[in-house]
């Protein structure tokens, strides 16, 4: 057992634009997440994420760095940076930080140098190639919409950008880009930062002879994904920055890797592999959702139950793994995986009990803790992700997709679902701001917010609490074997925890129906000892059970 800080802790992610506002302008800060800590430390949190807090012109929210070594006006100054790590590392609390290093703003000075001229020292900063033809290099499109290459008059080149045109993406073959981006990692980490979490890390290495990519059923562009993802070159730069700035195991460095499954991120996570501690996959981000995106879908608790059990079923040769649902790039975990009307409250216990039952680092996203829902309600006009609008064009102008299926697309899949404001009471706006928020507050605010769920013993956040400290207390929750039980069940997931002779049994039933459950033979029903289930259950016999709608029972085995 390889025991670490990042393992046994609780991690929060915060979208700082979405926490807590301290000065009136409609947007969270980082003294507005000071006046939270308190709240997080009682909650049983001892890892703070933070999303992109480097000065940004925020066409992707913070993704386009345009000073890696200053702070976003929005969010305060170096002081209040300063503030924030020593009041975190006071209460004995850790911080990660996004860097975003596969590229960045399209204002950032040294892309302003670079676009000047064709010999302009920055110049091999980005990815710069002449047309064809007057066209674009090749027909690859961007994630977030259109041709992945810009055209630019000064030089009469096109540079690449895999995501919006605001972010060029950085030349990694450069050594300079390498050395320069290295040196403004230490500059973060001699400032107190306790670990990163590097966006886009698998996307470094590109393929730079730039060959067509295939164009998909319903696509405009061509698909790029194997000429600029995890190619061995990418693992080469990450090895590196591990080698130069993390040799020891103090500070947890951690991947977005898109496109990674458990079958392959030991590439990224093997412990022979000296490059990182954890990655961040996409794997259930789909679950949940239709075959287009305007279609509500059901959860396939199978194809969960393979992708859940495969995370956790690695060898520990193969590294670590976070624990996480939802994140800024996802849908509201609880109206994706659970049911936010009916059984919601039922549901994200649910959904809580076997985030924090199983073996990783759990990652709370920011108002998950009290069962946040996507934003229903929201019209065209209420969006605010620069995606949106892209791929707008690319659909709904092009005629591929009507406006109403594209609207109806964006309440099941847009990134802003997850990106309202947090719900702290039910005051206006949620108490976030008192001023207009850059984006709306979710209209059940006045339903599902913190202050009633403090006040409410049987409250989602109350739940969250128990099983923080459950956790805490339990090293078999953590470093615990996981063995699945009945993993044919369509209708629960269960799971043992061992580590030793302390064992624990999970039970939760996924779904809006009663169903039941069989104890596996070889556990006694004497020797189990209820510790916390989302039900009221006085009878607790589990030989043969039914069980409630979205149901579920930890046990101790004695
Ligand atoms: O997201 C990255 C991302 O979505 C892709 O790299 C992903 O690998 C691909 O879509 C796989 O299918 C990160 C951030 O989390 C996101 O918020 C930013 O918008 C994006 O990078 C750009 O920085
Ligand atoms: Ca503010």
């Amino acid at each position: 057992m390889d025991r670490q800080w990042w393992k046994e802790g609780i991690a929060y992610q915060v979208y700082v634009r979405s926490f807590k506002d301290s000065n009136k302008d409609g947007i969270g800060d980082i003294h507005g997440i000071i006046e939270k800590l308190d709240y997080l430390k009682d909650l049983g949190v001892n890892i703070l994420y933070l999303n992109p807090i480097n000065k940004s012109p925020n066409y992707d929210n913070g993704y386009d760095i345009s000073d890696f070594r200053d702070i976003m006006d929005e969010f305060g100054t170096i002081n209040d940076f300063y503030n924030l790590v020593s009041e975190l590392h006071k209460r004995d609390m850790k911080l990660i930080l996004d860097m975003v290093i596969n590229h960045t703003s399209h204002l950032h000075p040294w892309f302003q140098e670079s676009r000047k001229s064709k010999d302009n020292p920055y110049r091999d900063y980005y990815i710069w190639h002449p047309g064809k033809n007057g066209k674009p290099v090749n027909n690859w499109g961007s994630f977030f919409g259109g041709s992945a290459w810009e055209y630019d008059e000064t030089t009469d080149e096109y540079y690449l950008h895999i995501f919006s045109k605001e972010q060029p993406d950085l030349n990694w073959k450069n050594e300079k880009v390498r050395e320069e981006i290295k040196d403004m990692i230490k500059f973060w980490v001699d400032k107190g930062v306790d670990g990163f979490r590097f966006d886009a890390i698998n996307h470094l290495a590109k393929d730079l002879t730039f060959p067509d990519g295939p164009i998909n059923k319903g696509q405009v562009y061509g698909d790029f994904m194997s000429f600029i993802q995890n190619l061995p070159e990418g693992h080469e730069i990450i090895k590196d920055i591990r080698n130069s700035l993390f040799k020891d195991k103090n500070h947890v460095i951690i991947g977005e890797t898109g496109n990674i499954s458990f079958h392959n991120a030991y590439l990224y996570t093997g412990l022979d592999r000296n490059e990182l501690d954890m990655t961040f996959h996409f794997d259930i981000n789909g679950i949940g959702l239709g075959k287009d995106p305007w279609e509500k879908g059901s959860v396939d608790l199978a194809y969960f139950k393979k992708i859940i059990s495969g995370w956790q079923m690695r060898d520990e040769s193969e590294g670590w793994c976070p624990l996480f649902y939802s994140n800024h790039d996802s849908t509201r975990t609880v109206s994706r995986l659970g049911d936010d009307t009916a059984y919601w409250k039922e549901s994200a216990k649910m959904l809580a009990l076997l985030q924090f039952t199983q073996k990783g680092t759990p990652f709370i996203y920011y108002g998950d803790e009290i069962g946040m829902t996507n934003a229903w309600e929201f019209k065209l006009e209420d969006y605010r992700d620069i995606q949106v609008f892209n791929k707008y064009k690319d659909f709904v102008e092009s005629g591929l997709v009507s406006e109403e299926n594209y609207l109806l697309g964006l309440r099941n899949t847009s990134r802003d679902n997850s990106r309202t404001p947090m719900q702290w009471d039910k005051s206006s706006n949620s108490g976030f701001t008192v001023e207009t928020p850059w984006i709306n507050v979710n209209s059940n605010y006045k339903e599902i917010n913190v202050k009633k769920q403090i006040e409410d013993a049987s409250s989602i956040l109350n739940f969250y609490k128990q099983l923080i400290s459950l956790r805490k207390s339990n090293l078999a929750l953590i470093y615990g074997d996981f063995n699945e039980i009945h993993r044919e069940d369509k209708n629960v997931y269960s799971y043992m925890r061992t580590l030793e002779d302390s064992k624990f049994l999970i039970i939760a039933n996924f779904f809006g129906e009663e169903t039941d459950y069989l104890l596996p033979e070889d556990i006694e029903f004497e020797n189990c000892e209820l510790l916390l289930s989302n039900y009221d259950i006085s009878d607790h016999n589990i030989s043969s059970i039914r069980l409630n709608p979205y149901e579920c029972r930890l046990y101790r085995l004695i």
